[in-house]
């Protein structure tokens, strides 16, 4: 049959033609699908431009939302997340950089950092997710740092021991945490804000002089159940123990699984909050475990290597399991 087109479609087809943007194109296919004569001469045709019309589209979504890209957008990677927080100038990037691979602007005057940035700390044989952060003050806070704060599993906040002022920069961001319900250092956490324990004080530029009697103070200033780490970057003091810390407060277990009769995969261990059961780490390799597994053994924390245990066995960092169903 023939499809007797129109000169109104021939029209559309040439600016179809023509077309140098996603836009154009897109208009110039719907302007072609609305003046085809509709008959069952021009179905294949019209079926081709609705084809080629929603591939368009398709295109244009991709390409819309790459550029509502959001910086505070911050894709969770690792073992855990470590987001830093401080008033400017006060080591925050410096930190990130020393324990992460990751090229930082550092510079001595304040506001050096104007968007969020991870990096990875490599810690033993896994890796954690540092976030440098720009600086907040009394008066200001980067909107979207709130959420960034509010989601990661535990806070940085670094102090400069090496200022006059890291008494003052402690307080006023304990009053910017607590404020924007990031933390709370009296009574119980609600969803989504942190107790003192989720909060490691970092006392920053502790090479500097002076540092020991400031830190002694800050020590006295401390929220209750909140724990400080006098750190350097300059001189590399505790900068492993910084790497420990995190490990220890992010609460996650390492475990490798055999197979009977062979050796154990120790190349990349299953990461499992702490408290994880033997049950918890079979369902997280496959949910069919969870009715199939019927006990495991162990090699680590039970009495002896390769100790059968039930199915609720509490695992510990560095167990080796092996599954039975
Ligand atoms: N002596 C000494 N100086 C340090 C140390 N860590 C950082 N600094 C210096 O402190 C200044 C600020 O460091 P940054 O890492 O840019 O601080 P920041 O907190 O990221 O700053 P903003 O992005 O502005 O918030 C720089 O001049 C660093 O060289 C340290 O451990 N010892
Ligand atoms: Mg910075």
């Amino acid at each position: 049959m023939p499809a007797n087109l129109t000169p109104q479609y021939h029209q559309a087809e040439e600016a179809y033609k023509k077309a140098a943007t996603l836009e154009d194109k897109i208009a110039a296919l719907e302007e072609m699908l609305a003046v085809i004569p509709k008959h069952k001469g021009t179905e294949k045709l019209q079926a081709d431009l609705k084809k080629r019309l929603s591939k368009l589209r398709a295109e244009g979504e991709k390409k819309s939302s790459a550029s509502r890209f959001d910086p505070f957008k911050i894709e969770r990677q690792g073992a855990g997340q470590a987001a830093l927080v401080g008033l400017p100038n006060t080591g925050k990037s410096s930190l990130v950089a020393a324990l992460t691979r990751a090229k930082l602007k550092v510079a001595d005057y304040p506001f050096t950092t104007t968007l969020p940035f991870a990096g990875m700390m490599p810690y033993e044989d896994i890796s954690f997710q540092l976030v440098d952060t720009p600086p907040v003050t009394a008066a200001s806070v980067p909107p979207g740092l709130t959420g960034i704060l509010r989601s990661a599993d535990l806070l940085l906040l670094v102090v400069d021991a090496g200022s006059d002022d890291c008494l003052q920069q402690l307080e006023e961001c304990l009053d910017v945490l607590t404020q924007k319900r990031v933390l709370v250092t009296e009574g119980i956490p609600q969803k989504n804000s942190k107790g003192p324990e989720r909060c490691l004080l970092v006392a920053g530029k502790c090479d500097l002089p002076e540092s020991a009697d400031r830190i002694a103070l800050l020590q006295e200033m401390l929220p209750a159940g909140m724990e400080m780490l006098p750190v350097s970057t300059a001189s590399g003091h505790n900068l492993e123990a910084l790497r420990k810390k995190i490990f220890h407060m992010a609460g996650v277990i390492r475990v490798y699984t055999k197979v009977p009769g062979r050796q154990p995969d120790m190349s990349k261990p299953f990461v499992l909050p702490g408290g994880s059961t033997v049950l918890d780490l079979a369902v997280s390799i496959h949910k069919d475990f969870y009715h199939s597994l019927k006990s495991a053994r162990i090699w680590g924390s039970a009495r002896f290597d390769g100790q059968s245990v039930p199915k609720d066995y509490v695992l510990q960092d560095k167990d080796i399991v092996e599954l039975h169903v």
